[in-house]
């Protein structure tokens, strides 16, 4: 489907959505106590964009390194996932383990499932080959509580092996109460709650059957039992000061608008970060929304809702949905050079001192940058004054990291979105898209795609890009931008729309709405990047 076709009616406006603001009453949290790395004085009020001064040196502490619940971080961090959870006592109407794809990265889906040894020596060789890996996450494939004997082993002998790597855990929630006082035990600092609604009645329009008590449960009934648990963690987690990120799949005419509520009750318990995902639907992953039709959102009615949320539990926008054996920093999957086979072959040498001074360099570039950064940012503001405070436009940036527009448009395999005002440069997102160009040649079937995925964008900005793809987004209506090349991500923004106000003012131009965008549903491309 073509996104720039798709009806008005489509779209959630902001104004359709009733927004979160100060009527929102927190909990105050429980004083904090056992699990030995409590969370101080409550929650941190800073989303993923926050640093150091703005929350608690002991919150720092925590999100410093992980790459899910620090932005920045995540530029510089890895984490991994060890598929050693397989059963799950819920079902969710999207979800389907059976499928799986080696090009596939979508939560559920994993190549080789893992015993807590095999985990455990996997961890180490990746740790060895990769010092800036500091998170170990239990994602699945199943439900990491609904194998508590497996996900708690592979802790316990990791954290005798390997005691600089985070432990990170990922549910659904229903097994959560039972299983807080053993997460604590094992300095489980970081732990995600899938949660989907507040109100049993939408979610039996999602969750088919719970397993509980021994038995099936289904319906209204099973939805109440799932939702009263995921409330009783968080609480006991916040009480315990382990940090909680709630992950909340967006389905559009089931939990849409409903995900506001969601984020109001999250943050009354004190839920560190809300993380807003879109739907993945397609009839060939077999689940039950993909075989019934039900859609994903579009690209703005996910930013609709994660907008309409601002102000109340702090947002995560730079999710990639990973596979739940991925490995790598977010946005790269390396869990092929880390097979069983491969491991076999490896000579691993887990050197925490060499592991801890490469992360020393890590944390020196990482200042370097961000004081760079600041400096090139304070250069570019100059440059917007007068411009229209209500005008507020979204661009593409195409980057390898550094914080900047360094790589070619043919060799993205996803783009940074940023919304870019007369203020500020605001990451709100990224899109996955097919690589453009294969093999050294561009892929000119592959450029409607990549269109629809930015349409609602009005700039791309790249390192490079060929005649070919630079006429066809011209056309579209999308300008592409090669002139800020090198440049850091936000001045690059802020200067480009500096001059664009300046062709808008001059009338040369005429600034104009942009139309809606598609999130990427499928497998994703796994080629080479052409070098
Ligand atoms: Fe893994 Fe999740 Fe821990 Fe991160 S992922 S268990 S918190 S270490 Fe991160 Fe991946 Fe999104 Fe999850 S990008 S799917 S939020
Ligand atoms: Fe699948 Fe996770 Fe839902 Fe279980 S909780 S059915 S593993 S998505």
């Amino acid at each position: 489907m073509d996104a720039s076709s798709l009806a008005p009616t489509a779209f959630i406006g902001i104004g359709q959505i009733r927004p979160l603001g100060a009527a929102i009453t927190p909990v105050t949290p429980e004083p904090g106590g056992g699990c030995g790395t409590s969370g101080g004085e409550g929650k941190a009020s800073c989303g993923t964009s926050g640093g150091p001064d703005d929350m608690p040196q002991e919150i720092w502490d925590k999100v410093k390194n992980h790459p899910c619940y620090s932005e920045e971080a995540h530029h510089h961090y890895a984490r991994m996932h060890v598929a050693v959870a397989p059963a799950c006592n819920i079902q969710c109407n999207y979800c389907n383990r059976k499928y799986d794809c080696s090009n596939e990265s979508r939560p559920g889906v994993v190549s080789q499932k893992l015993t807590p040894e095999q985990a455990v020596k996997k961890v180490l060789a990746v740790a060895s080959e990769i010092p800036q890996m500091t998170v170990l996450g239990v994602a699945g494939p199943g439900d990491s509580l609904a194998n508590p004997k497996k996900t708690f082993d592979t802790f316990r002998m990791l954290q005798e092996t390997a005691p600089d790597i985070k432990l990170c855990i990922s549910t659904n929630g229903l097994a959560l109460p039972a299983l807080v006082d053993e997460i604590c035990q094992y300095n489980i600092d970081h732990v995600t709650i899938t949660i989907n609604m507040v109100d049993p009645e939408v979610g039996a329009k999602i969750y088919p059957w719970i397993f509980w008590e021994h038995k099936r449960v289904t319906g209204v009934e099973a939805a109440t039992i799932l939702h009263k648990q995921q409330m009783l963690g968080l609480e006991m987690l916040t009480a315990r000061g382990v940090l909680t990120k709630i992950n909340s799949v967006l389905i559009p005419g089931i939990n849409d608008e409903h995900l506001i509520e969601v984020n109001r009750e999250v943050k009354k318990r004190g839920a560190f970060l809300h993380n807003i995902m879109p739907l993945i639907s397609e009839a060939e992953h077999g689940t039950v929304f993909g075989l019934t039709g039900q859609r994903g959102p579009t690209a703005q009615e996910l930013k609709a809702v994660q907008d309409a949320c601002m102000g109340g539990a702090n947002l995560m926008r730079h999710c990639r949905q990973c596979r739940a054996d991925a490995v790598g920093l977010l946005g790269e999957d390396r869990s092929e050079e880390f097979t069983l086979d491969k491991i076999e072959e490896m000579e691993i040498v887990y050197d925490l001192d060499k592991r801890k001074s490469y992360q020393d360099k890590v944390e020196v570039e990482r200042q370097a940058q961000h004081a760079a950064k600041q400096d090139a940012l304070a250069e570019a503001q100059a440059g917007l004054v007068g411009i229209d405070p209500n005008m507020k436009v979204l661009v593409a940036v195409a980057t390898e990291g550094h914080g900047r527009v360094n790589l070619h448009f043919g060799h993205a395999t996803e783009f940074q979105i940023f919304e870019v005002s007369s203020t500020e440069a605001l990451f709100v997102g990224h899109r996955r898209v097919d690589l453009y160009c294969q093999g050294g040649y561009g892929e000119d079937e592959q450029l409607p795609s990549i269109v629809r995925a930015i349409n609602d964008c009005h700039a791309v900005l790249v390192a490079k890009i060929g005649a070919c793809p630079r006429d066809e987004l011209k056309a579209a209506g999308i300008e592409p931008v090669d002139a800020y090349a090198h440049e850091f991500i936000e001045k690059a923004a802020l200067s480009w729309f500096a001059d664009y106000a300046a062709r808008v003012a001059s009338g040369e131009i005429t600034h104009q709405a942009r139309g809606d965008a598609s999130i990427r549903q499928g497998a994703y491309t796994a080629a080479e990047v052409a070098a």
